[in-house]
């Protein structure tokens, strides 16, 4: 007769080694071992510097699936004084765990001890008898067919993972659908609002700029210079810039979307800003050159009682010189006023068409975004309705599919039941018996 195998298994590093190599010497005749198929018993250890956790009662459950006789063990007893909490605890845990572990021994050693003794006899002497007991091998029997028979029952008894799995990607395919949707709109939304800021920045910052290189040449203007036809050529080039800004920040939200940019609209009438106000001031001008003439002849008088002081005898001359020098300055004097009374025209009609064209340009933002916007949200309407046309597609197929599958389980509900009822019955058998031995 081959030696009774024993498995020593555990959590890592709860002390399965050092428990294995301590049992090979305490019991000599035995095969100690951390893995094998069929065991006739199984030690669970845990360390007593650790209470048991869900993964350590998976190793208990598998280690133990044709084997009934399992005990369980507390290492390491040298090193952890309130080592029996922790066996009780531990005992409590496994009990609750699975009603086969109830009367599972329990026992402390101490396989490696740092100092001190080795513990071990507890755990030996319940090896020794528990695999002398004559109705071992059945009940390791027993229990295989237990094992066996749960799992069949667990694999009937499944639930249908084609058809959880199904279920999932439809909830997926629906809920990204939502999303997509949700998101094309909310983004355009953003888009358009953030374009609409940026545009209008733009539009204030051109129009500072033109009014003052405008304004700089309104206060050089001279007679005989268009300034007219320079700032409509200016306010061209302006109103051209910002359109161009305005279709390449719309071919960027459509990229952006994934869309594709709607045409640009024709070019927006701009307003005719007018010609500046005519010089009229008639009483201003009869004004000045009354002002100037009477400047001109006390010049005149002046200069000519300055000649004739410094040649006595050229009295004629004098006052003839005299008022030529007055005439000369009076004139220059009616034309210097009449240029800066031009100049300031000048600048009142550039701010008023600086003024003009910002509101322009205003209006042509808006106008454009706005139809820009109605043009990309009906694109994006009918994009969202081909997305939801192939999600409805491939609803269906998954649909059908799920369908056929309940189709399937509702014809082989009556065999399977069968089958699982005869199973049911065959446990119970496995389980009476085993409780009948344990018990006797
Ligand atoms: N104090 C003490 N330490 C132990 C005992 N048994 C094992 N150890 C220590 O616990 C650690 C893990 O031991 P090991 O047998 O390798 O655990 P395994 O991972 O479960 O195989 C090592 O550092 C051992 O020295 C013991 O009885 N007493
Ligand atoms: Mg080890």
């Amino acid at each position: 007769m081959s030696a009774p195998v024993v498995v020593v298994t555990g959590p890592p590093f709860a002390g399965v080694s050092a428990l294995v190599s301590a049992l090979r010497t305490a019991l000599p005749g035995k095969r100690i071992v951390e893995h094998a198929d069929q065991p006739d018993a199984v030690v669970f250890a845990v360390s007593a510097a650790a209470p048991v956790v869900g993964s350590d009662l998976r190793i208990l459950d598998d280690a133990a699936r044709r084997t009934d006789l399992v005990i369980g063990v507390v290492t390491k007893i040298d090193a952890h004084t309130d080592w029996p909490t922790v066996a009780s605890d531990a005992r409590t845990v496994v009990q609750k765990h699975a009603a086969r572990y109830r009367w599972m021994p329990w026992a402390g050693v101490a396989a490696a001890p740092g100092t001190g003794d080795q513990v071990l006899k507890e755990l030996v002497d319940l090896l020794v008898s528990g695999l002398d007991s004559p109705t071992l091998a059945r009940r390791n029997r027993l229990r295989a067919d237990e094992s066996a028979l749960s799992d069949q029952i667990d694999a009937l008894t499944a639930p249908d993972t084609v058809a959880v799995e199904l279920h999932r990607r439809r909830d997926e395919a629906v809920r990204s659908a939502r999303t997509l949707s949700a998101m094309r709109v909310r983004d355009l939304r953003i888009l358009v609002r953030h374009a609409r800021i940026d545009l209008h920045q733009q539009v204030h910052r051109r129009c500072v700029d033109l009014r003052a290189a405008l304004a700089e040449e309104a206060a050089r203007w001279r007679r005989g210079v268009d300034l007219g036809a320079v700032a409509a050529g200016r306010a061209d080039r302006v109103a051209a810039e910002v359109d161009a800004a305005v279709a390449a920040k719309v071919r960027e939200i459509a990229g952006d979307l994934g869309l594709s940019a709607p045409p640009a609209p024709p070019p927006r009438v701009m307003t005719d800003p007018g010609e500046p106000e005519p010089s009229g001031q008639e009483l201003e001008t009869r004004l000045m050159i009354v002002l100037g003439a009477g400047f001109g002849l006390g010049v005149a008088l002046a200069a000519a009682r300055l000649l004739a002081g410094l040649a006595p005898e050229a009295t004629a001359i004098a006052a003839g010189g005299g008022a030529a020098v007055g005439l000369l300055l009076a004139a220059w004097v009616v034309r210097v006023r009449g240029l800066l009374h031009s100049r300031a025209r000048w600048d009142r009609w550039t701010g008023a068409v600086t003024n003009t064209l910002r509101a322009d340009l205003q209006a042509l933002v808006a106008s454009r975004l706005l139809s820009a916007e109605t043009a990309l949200a009906a694109e994006s309407a009918a994009e969202r309705e081909k997305v939801a046309a192939r999600t409805q597609a491939g609803l269906a197929v998954i649909d059908a599919r799920l369908r056929e599958r309940a189709i399937a389980a509702a014809t082989a509900v009556g065999p399977a039941e069968r089958r699982l009822s005869a199973l049911r019955d065959a446990l119970r058998a496995v389980r009476a018996e085993l409780d009948s031995i344990t018990v006797g």
